[in-house]
């Protein structure tokens, strides 16, 4: 078995674009109405265990021929090059007939047995409701899954989720699964098993679908459904903008020099370790400046780091920042950084994606003579090293500062167009970039792709679903006013384009003012939360400068922005989020442009804390899982679970953490477990692009919304599954196409699209301007960042004076040329006392 895609049975219907599925409205999540909808029409006898619920399948053993060599309701799907053959046998588990799936010779696709996609047999569902699916099956092979599709009455049959692998059995074995909520916009779902890879017999008897009888939530405790904020104090000046959830409980800070350029030049270079049960910071041996690294978990919990700052600019200007080669291995066992080989060239902002091999690729950043750096590099966990220049396909490409580059379910990356300083990239902004082939393909519909600086892109939960958001950004150059526009892009079908989401909700600035029309953010985090929804908080207007208060939960069930509490704290440039193990967030960071810094963390609480007991997950027997298990937990407290999820930590900075994703389990409730409490199955995929190999927060969320503490369970990479690099495009339906697009879009982007790795020729590094952060470097002390291009309403020396002394700013020297005629009196001192009175105004 390989990482592979696994594509739809249903091409055409998947083409449909989700225009017109998004909603606008911020009312009453619509998936509690739902629960209190069900749980209200549930009839005594429905809340009573005893009676076994109704099948509702047309047919579920097989019996009844449909004149056409197979059962009435069933049909025979599937898609790629294979020989297959499908039967009725009388080898049944009851009654007469069974239906019988033989798959040979197979080169790629699938083949499977599911319910007939009609109004007469795919089972009418409740959106908000769970299905329990559950079928007594013999197969010779283990590539085989429960595969889902909905129906929307607008769009047609789609394809929903994978959902639990069955392992090869002589007799016959019941397999049990439950689906996750119905999405919102389904009226029926169609079901079946799916075999794919290699070949086999599948034969299938007695299927059953019920609907699951949610017990009534209870009331919410609280009536704020806004959550709450605590702000802490720092013990210790930290300047960490690379927060790092680590899978001991403890977070890791890192600085480097913390946007010092003092702390540089003394060498000064710290990490702290912040446990947030105490509010402890520990010192950490901080070995270089991995100031504006780049960082990733790898499979057994240590934290790879690599690049980071190896000089800032040069006052004139000569030079601008420059990246170092450097790599570093964290291990919370010891709370040591050690040194691994370098990198083939310097980094810094590099992006950092974890591949489901375990591998990480590492790209962009700036360069050791601070020009954009074309080369990829690639680190092997099997070799614990970075791979030299020529083992590494290079497309020669640049893609820019802290890309978010998000790791697909078919092994490719996507490139989101979150970005950090300026433009975006030439062409539609944002791309699908295949590792193995080194095609490079445009993905349309990103709205203001240069004005995407410091957005943040998020892989929506649950990963299944291949669907990213990107909310809001600027750009430090043009220093427009931070728009608001969210985009949404389906990444699971053939032709990918992003649609307009809800627009963020407006906040208010540090003052109360109100923010009013398009004012919007950049520096914007986004955090997955346990529940599956995405809180979104954090940001400024403008270029290091007029914090947004302003925080809502998006929840992708709805594609809806529900506001909430916003954090009292400003958190602009250098400011971050992530998801403690306990549900909260913790936020931190601002580093405004007269350089000073943040010294509060802010901890969110949000509203699924306060309505009522939570459920509680026994220690797991095992916290090694591997790929296409059943893995058992014992639940007990809170209400009946609803949904089980693998959440990746985080190891965020500067609006970027393209690993963070939220893994739905499908569950298989088991009853009742000897020693009390609820015994559940919980599914993990068999695809390791789904969920890369390392360690995870497990939360199951309860019918109230409320999650519970998380667990800790480490997915173990199957050494030769997933050591498996994809090398071909993707298969059929979802391959990006090889012909004049791509061609055209590689023109655009100045990149190689069809030669063969290797022998590619090697482009120049890309010219990057030395004040890539949007700092005018004439003014202040090193580490203040006088904006290049000030807001537009800012206009004239008094005004602007006046602009920045809102902003923090004390007079301040000039050095170099006084481009924006702040120093009129020419004593040296900008916006001091002879230079208000009577300038241009
Ligand atoms: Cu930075």
């Amino acid at each position: 078995m390989s990482a592979r895609a696994r594509p739809p049975i249903r091409t055409p219907a998947r083409r449909h674009r989700r225009a017109g599925r998004l909603r606008r409205t911020t009312a009453l999540p619509l998936l509690l109405s739902a629960l209190l909808a069900t749980g209200l029409s549930l009839s005594p006898a429905a809340a009573d265990p005893a009676p076994a619920a109704e099948n509702l399948l047309v047919d579920p053993g097989f019996e009844t021929s449909d004149g056409d060599g197979f059962a009435q309701c069933w049909q025979r799907a599937g898609w790629g090059d294979n020989t297959f053959a499908y039967s009725l046998t009388t080898d049944a588990h009851t009654g007469d007939r069974a239906a019988r799936l033989t798959v040979t010779d197979w080169a790629s696709g699938d083949r499977k047995i599911m319910v007939e996609e009609t109004a007469a047999c795919a089972p009418e569902v409740e959106p908000g409701k769970q299905y329990d699916l559950a079928v007594h099956y013999t197969s010779t092979t283990d590539n085989t899954v429960f595969t889902a599709f909905r129906h929307d009455p607008r769009q047609g049959w789609l394809y929903w989720t994978d959902l639990k692998t069955l392992p090869a059995t002589g007799t016959y074995t019941r397999a049990e699964v439950r689906t996750p909520q119905v999405p919102e916009g389904t009226d029926r779902i169609a079901w079946g098993v799916t075999v794919y890879g290699g070949g086999g017999t599948l034969t299938l008897d007695d299927a059953e679908m019920t609907a699951v009888a949610v017990d009534p939530p209870e009331e919410p405790q609280d009536p704020d459904a806004s959550g709450s904020w605590e702000v802490r104090q720092m013990d210790a000046e930290a300047r960490a903008m690379h927060f790092v959830q680590l899978h001991n409980g403890k977070v890791l800070m890192i600085a480097g020099s913390g946007n010092d350029p003092d702390r540089f030049a003394a060498g000064t270079f710290t990490s702290h370790l912040y446990d947030p049960a105490t509010g402890e910071m520990t010192d950490v041996d901080t070995p270089e400046d991995l100031f504006c690294s780049g960082h990733v978990h790898l499979e057994d919990g240590r934290v790879l780091v690599m690049g980071g700052n190896l000089d800032y600019p040069a006052a004139d200007g000569s030079h601008g920042y420059k990246g170092l080669k450097n790599s570093y291995v964290f291990d919370p066992a010891t709370n040591e950084y050690t040194r691994v080989n370098d990198m083939n060239a310097g980094h810094w902002y590099p992006s950092a994606t974890v591949l489901g091999n375990g591998d990480v690729l590492s790209l962009g950043g700036l360069d050791e003579k601070s020009e954009g750096t074309v080369t990829a590099e690639y680190f092997s966990a099997d070799r614990q090293r970075w791979l030299g220049l020529h083992e590494v396909n290079q497309t020669w490409s640049f893609w820019g500062l802290y890309p978010s580059m998000i790791l697909l379910q078919d092994g490719r990356l996507f490139y989101s167009g979150s970005h950090v300083f300026g433009n975006g990239l030439p062409g539609t902004g944002a791309s699908l970039y295949d590792y193995g082939t080194g095609t490079i393909t445009d993905v349309p519909g990103l709205r203001r792709k240069d004005e995407r600086d410091q957005s943040m892109s998020v892989l929506l939960p649950p990963a299944q679903r291949q669907r990213v958001a990107t909310f809001g950004g600027g750009n430090v150059d043009s220093n427009p006013a931070a728009h608001r526009l969210t985009d949404i892009v389906d990444l699971g079908v053939p032709d990918p384009a992003y649609v307009p989401g809800p627009d963020l909700p407006r906040g208010h600035y540090s003052d109360g003012t109100p923010q009013t029309g398009d004012e919007g953010k950049m520096y914007v985090s986004a955090v997955i939360l346990p529940d599956g929804t995405v809180l979104e908080t954090g940001g400024a207007l403008h270029n290091r400068a007029e914090p947004v208060h302003e925080a809502s939960i998006f929840d992708p069930t709805t594609d809806t922005f529900t506001p909430v509490a916003p954090d009292p704290e400003p958190r602009g440039y250098h400011s971050g989020s992530l998801l403690l193990p306990d549900g909260r967030v913790l936020s931190y960071g601002d580093n405004p442009g007269d350089g000073s810094y943040a010294t509060t963390l802010s901890l969110y609480s949000p509203p699924y804390l306060s309505k009522g007991p939570r459920p509680d997950i026994a220690p797991p027997s095992s916290r090694e899982w591997t790929y296409g298990t059943e893995n058992r937990i014992t639940v007990s407290g809170g209400g009946q679970i609803t949904k089980a999820a693998l959440v990746r930590p985080e190891a965020v900075t500067h609006s970027s953490d393209p690993n963070q994703r939220y893994v739905d389990l499908p569950m298989t409730v088991h009853g009742e477990a000897p020693g009390g409490g609820t015994e559940i199955g919980l599914n993990l995929t068999d695809n390791p692009n789904l969920a890369p190999p390392g360690w995870y927060m497990l939360f199951v969320t309860d019918a109230n919304g409320v999650p519970s503490v998380a667990e800790w369970v480490r997915i173990e990479g199957e050494e030769q599954a997933a050591r498996t690099l994809r090398t071909e495009p993707a298969a059929d339906a979802t391959s990006p196409k090889a012909g004049t697009g791509d061609a055209e879009a590689s023109e655009r982007h100045g990149r190689h699209g069809t030669s063969e790795h290797g022998k590619r020729p090697r482009r120049p590094a890309r010219d990057v301007e030395a004040w890539v952060d949007g700092c005018d470097r004439s003014y202040g002390d090193p580490s203040q960042c006088l904006p290049s291009v000030f807001p537009a309403e800012v206009k004239g020396s008094a005004a602007k004076c006046r602009w920045l002394d809102g902003q923090g700013w004390k007079p301040f020297p000039v050095h170099g040329r006084d481009r924006h005629r702040l120093d009129t009196d020419r004593d040296g001192t900008a916006c001091g006392r002879g230079d208000r009175g009577g300038a241009i105004g």
